[in-house]
C-alpha cells in the first residue's frame, strides 16, 4: 500500500519562454541566440522557429485560465532574458518586466505557484557576438545582474527558482554535436564553456540567499540514468564512465562542488580538461541549490567501446523510429537500444522505473529534496471528430511515471511536485511543431493559423488526478 501524494504537493506542468511565447520582437525584446539559429536554413524540423510559437505572450489569460480550470498548483515557465535586457545588460525593460509580472500575478490569483526559470536556453544575442556567450567569464557578471533583476522584482511573490535549465543537454548540443547554437563541435570548448556556465550558476544562487532568503533555487538537470548493457565487467565499467562524464560530470559540480575524479582524470590526458582558476572551486561549494530540478524523459543503455569505435551521434528529430544511431565515446562507452525497453516514435525508451531509479540515486548521493521540473510524451496526435484528442498513450505514460514518483516517495525521497512536460502544446526545438507534448492541442492547420486551445483527453484524465490528489 503506497503512501498518498502530500497534501502540499506540486501538480504541474512547465514550459520554456521561446517555445511558447512568439512575440519575438515585441514591446522591445531583442534577439535571442535561438532568433537567429533558427532563421539559417537546416538547422530545425522544417524550418521551424519560435517567431509566433503557440503565441502565449498574446494569450496568456487564456492559458492561465485554462491551468486553472485543470487544477495546476504549479506552473514553471522561463523568464526570457533579451525579454529582459535586449542586448544582454544594461537598464531593464519594463515592459519585458511587466510581462512576467502579469503572468505571475495571474498564476498566484488562481492559487498556482509560479516556478521560475532563469535561463532556458535564450542567450541574448548580443552576449553571443560580443565575447561568445558561455565561452568567456564575462557572462558571470552579466548573468548575475539579470537574476538578481529578477530577484528584487519578484522575490515577494516566487518562492521556486530555476537557475539554468538542462545546462548539459543544451550545451552538448551547441558544442558537441553542433545542433543548437553557436553550432559549434569541439570538446575542449564544450568542457570549457560548462565549467563558466557552472561558475555562473554559482554565483546566481549566492546571490539568491541575499535577495529571495524564503525562496528555493536550484538547476533543472536533464537526467538520462545510465545502464549497463549486460553484467560483464567490461560493460559495467563503460556505464560508470557513461555516468562520470554524461551526469555526474554535472551534478558533482553543482551540489558537492567539485568534479568526479576519473573523468577529471581522462579529459585531463586528453588536454581536454577546463582551466580552473584560484576560487572557481570554493565558489561552486558555495553556490549549492537548495533542490534539484529532475528532467526526465529515458534511461540510456551503454556498452563497452574500443578506441576508433563510435562516436558522438546526432538524435532522431524527425519522429522515424529506428532512426537514432549508437552514439559514445571512443575507448569509453556507446549506447545501444535496451531490449526490455518500448520506446517513443522519436526512440527515446519509455521507462518509468528508470525515473524511480533517477530519483533515488540523486536523493541518496546528494541528500537533497527533488523537483520532477519536466516529464512528458513527444508523439504525433491527432485532433479528430468534434475536437477530440485521443491521447490514451500520454495517459499512460504520465500515470506509470507519477507512480514511479510515489514509490520513490514511499523508498524515502523527498519530492517537492511534478511538473509534467508541457501544459499545451509547444515549439519542440530541433523537432519542429509536429511533436506534440500538452495537455492542451494547439491547432496550426485551421485557416489563418488560428492557434486554438483544444482539451486532450489527458487534460481530463490530469484534472481529475488532482483535484482526487492520487493516480487514477
Ligand atoms: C528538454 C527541454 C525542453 C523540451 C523537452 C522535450 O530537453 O528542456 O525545452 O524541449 O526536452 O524535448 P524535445 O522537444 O526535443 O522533444
Amino acid at each position: 500500500q503506497l503512501k498518498p501524494f502530500p497534501q502540499a504537493f506540486l501538480w504541474g506542468a512547465a514550459s520554456a519562454a521561446y517555445q511558447v511565447e512568439g512575440a519575438w520582437n515585441v514591446d522591445g525584446k531583442g534577439p535571442s541566440v535561438w532568433d537567429t539559429f533558427t532563421k539559417i536554413p537546416g538547422t530545425t524540423f522544417e524550418g521551424s522557429n519560435g517567431d509566433v510559437a503557440v503565441d502565449h505572450y498574446h494569450r496568456m489569460e487564456e492559458d492561465v485560465a485554462l491551468m486553472a480550470e485543470m487544477g495546476l498548483k504549479a506552473y514553471r515557465f522561463s523568464v526570457s532574458w533579451p525579454r529582459i535586457f535586449p542586448s544582454g545588460r544594461g537598464t531593464p525593460n519594463e515592459a519585458g518586466l511587466a510581462f512576467y509580472e502579469r503572468l505571475i500575478d495571474a498564476l498566484l490569483a488562481r492559487g498556482i505557484e509560479p516556478v521560475l526559470t532563469l535561463y532556458h536556453w535564450d542567450m541574448p544575442q548580443a552576449l553571443q557576438d560580443e565575447y561568445g556567450g558561455w565561452e568567456s567569464r564575462r557572462i558571470i557578471d552579466d548573468f548575475e545582474h539579470y537574476c538578481v533583476t529578477l530577484y528584487q522584482r519578484f522575490a515577494g511573490k516566487v518562492k521556486y527558482w530555476v537557475s539554468l535549465n538542462e545546462q548539459n543537454y543544451n550545451l552538448t548540443n551547441a558544442y558537441q554535436l553542433g545542433t543548437h547554437p553557436p553550432a559549434v563541435q569541439d570538446r575542449k570548448r564544450f568542457f570549457a564553456a560548462n565549467h563558466i556556465a557552472f561558475l555562473a550558476n554559482a554565483r546566481a544562487i549566492k546571490a539568491f540567499r541575499q535577495h529571495v532568503p524564503h525562496g528555493l533555487i536550484g538547476p533543472s538537470f536533464a537526467y538520462s540514468p545510465a545502464y549497463p548493457a549486460s553484467s560483464a565487467p567490461s560493460d559495467m565499467l563503460a556505464f560508470e564512465n557513461a555516468e562520470e562524464l554524461t551526469n555526474y560530470w554535472w551534478l558533482d559540480a553543482y551540489c558537492l562542488g567539485r568534479y568526479p575524479l576519473a573523468a577529471l582524470n581522462w579529459l585531463r590526458e586528453q588536454g581536454e580538461a577546463p582551466e580552473i582558476l584560484p576560487g572557481d572551486m570554493a565558489l561552486l561549494a558555495e553556490g549549492k541549490p537548495d533542490y534539484i530540478g529532475v528532467n526526465y524523459y529515458y534511461t540510456l543503455t551503454f556498452t563497452d567501446n574500443p578506441l576508433g569505435g563510435q562516436g558522438l551521434a546526432r538524435i532522431n528529430t524527425t519522429g522515424k523510429k529506428g532512426t537514432t544511431p549508437s552514439s559514445g565515446i571512443p575507448g569509453l562507452y556507446k549506447t545501444v537500444p535496451n531490449p526490455h525497453l518500448e520506446t517513443s516514435n522519436w526512440d527515446w525508451a519509455i521507462d518509468s522505473t528508470g525515473m524511480r531509479i533517477a530519483l533515488r540515486r540523486l536523493a541518496s548521493r546528494y541528500a537533497l529534496p527533488l523537483m520532477i521540473t519536466e516529464n512528458g510524451l513527444g508523439e504525433f496526435d491527432q485532433l479528430g471528430e468534434g475536437d477530440q484528442v485521443h491521447d490514451d498513450y500520454r495517459i499512460a505514460y504520465l500515470k506509470s511515471h507519477l507512480h514511479a514518483c510515489q514509490q520513490a516517495m514511499q523508498d524515502g525521497v523527498e519530492l517537492l511536485g511534478y511538473c509534467a512536460w508541457s501544459f499545451t502544446d509547444i515549439l519542440s526545438w530541433l523537432n519542429g511543431y509536429q511533436k506534440r507534448y500538452g495537455f492542451v492541442y494547439v491547432d496550426r492547420d485551421e485557416q489563418g493559423g488560428s492557434l486554438r486551445r483544444i482539451r486532450k483527453e489527458s487534460f481530463f484524465w490530469y484534472q481529475q488526478v488532482i483535484k482526487a490528489g492520487h493516480l487514477l
